[in-house]
């Protein structure tokens, strides 16, 4: 069997910025209550994988090159679960990924608000980051300009710590950018206000058209089905991001060589 650093050189060959193992006994992922046993059974080790995104896409302030950047962080995120799981396979190992973000139970009490398993919490107990007050992961390389992915294995690799500083020094940014005021001053996220805001092209948008219809004349209809937000809301389903907010994001400092900026 590969070692962990052996296995964690040949994920960031295949395209990973970020790469750390958290064990299945780790009382830290119980305290978050997480069971990746119930996903895999016999699993031992969790793999988490972040791909870094273009800051440059994110603070655009155009939504469309943000997204795009989006969809291709994820795509390489799916690449890489893959090859990562054929590469335990070819170990006589078993090891299932976790979607990056859809799809995702939306019948339990959650309702679409928590995956499978938590990226940001075994991210931060395999050592890539702190959880920000934005509640976004925070890695000293990238900031929050991270996305990030979970493949959970029955192999037993050897555990990172987690970081014994949180990069996050509390400025606050976050919490003033954000438009829908949805990081509360205790630094919890109201996940109701952030989703219909940053989610207004997708099902909640949908939502809200699909009312407007209800019993409304043909004229009425007409105006809403040629309107460029039902055109933004079909681009969204299509092209596989509707997410119409990242200025928790783009606001915060953190990461990147800031001789590069
Ligand atoms: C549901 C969901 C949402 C919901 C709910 C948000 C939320 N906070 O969970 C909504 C729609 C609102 C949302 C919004 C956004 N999301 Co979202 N979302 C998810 C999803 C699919 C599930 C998250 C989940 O299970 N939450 C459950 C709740 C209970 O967890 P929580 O609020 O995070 O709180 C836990 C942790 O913070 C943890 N914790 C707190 N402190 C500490 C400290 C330590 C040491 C540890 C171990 C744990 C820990 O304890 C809390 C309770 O368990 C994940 C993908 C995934 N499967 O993980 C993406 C994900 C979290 N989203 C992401 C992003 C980027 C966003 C947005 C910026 C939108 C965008 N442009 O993409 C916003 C940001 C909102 C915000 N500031 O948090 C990224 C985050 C990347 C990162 N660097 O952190 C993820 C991981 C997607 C990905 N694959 O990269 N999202």
């Amino acid at each position: 069997m590969l070692s962990a650093s052996e296995l964690k050189e040949q994920v960031k060959a295949i395209g990973a910025d970020l790469v750390g193992i958290a064990g299945v006994d780790s009382p830290l992922l119980r305290e978050h209550g997480e069971e990746p046993e119930k996903l895999l059974p016999g699993a031992r080790s969790l793999i988490s994988i972040g791909v870094a995104l273009n800051k440059a896409a994110v603070c655009s302030g155009n939504l469309r090159l943000d997204r795009y950047d989006t969809i291709c962080v994820y795509e390489r995120l799916n690449h890489i679960s893959l090859e990562t799981i054929r590469i335990l396979a070819r170990q006589g190992a078993g090891a299932i990924s976790v979607s990056p973000y859809l799809p995702i139970d939306m019948r339990g009490e959650s309702k679409g608000m928590r995956g499978e398993i938590n990226h940001k919490t075994v991210a931060a107990i395999a050592g890539l980051g702190g959880i920000g007050l934005n509640l976004l992961l925070i890695t000293p390389e990238f900031g929050p300009f991270v996305r990030l992915g979970t493949i959970i294995t029955d192999a037993a690799l050897s555990a990172d710590q987690p970081l014994s500083e949180n990069p996050c020094d509390l400025c606050g940014l976050c919490q003033n950018a954000c438009p829908a005021k949805a990081i509360r001053e205790d630094g919890t996220l109201d996940y109701s206000t952030c989703a219909s805001y940053l989610l207004r092209n997708g099902l909640p948008g949908i939502i809200a058209i699909a009312r407007k219809m209800i019993g409304a004349d043909e004229k009425v209809v007409k105006g809403i089905i040629y309107s460029p937000d039902f055109w933004d809301i079909w681009q969204s389903t299509v092209s596989g991001s509707f997410y119409s907010c990242s200025e928790c994001i783009s606001a915060c400092p953190i990461g990147f060589d800031k001789s590069s900026d």
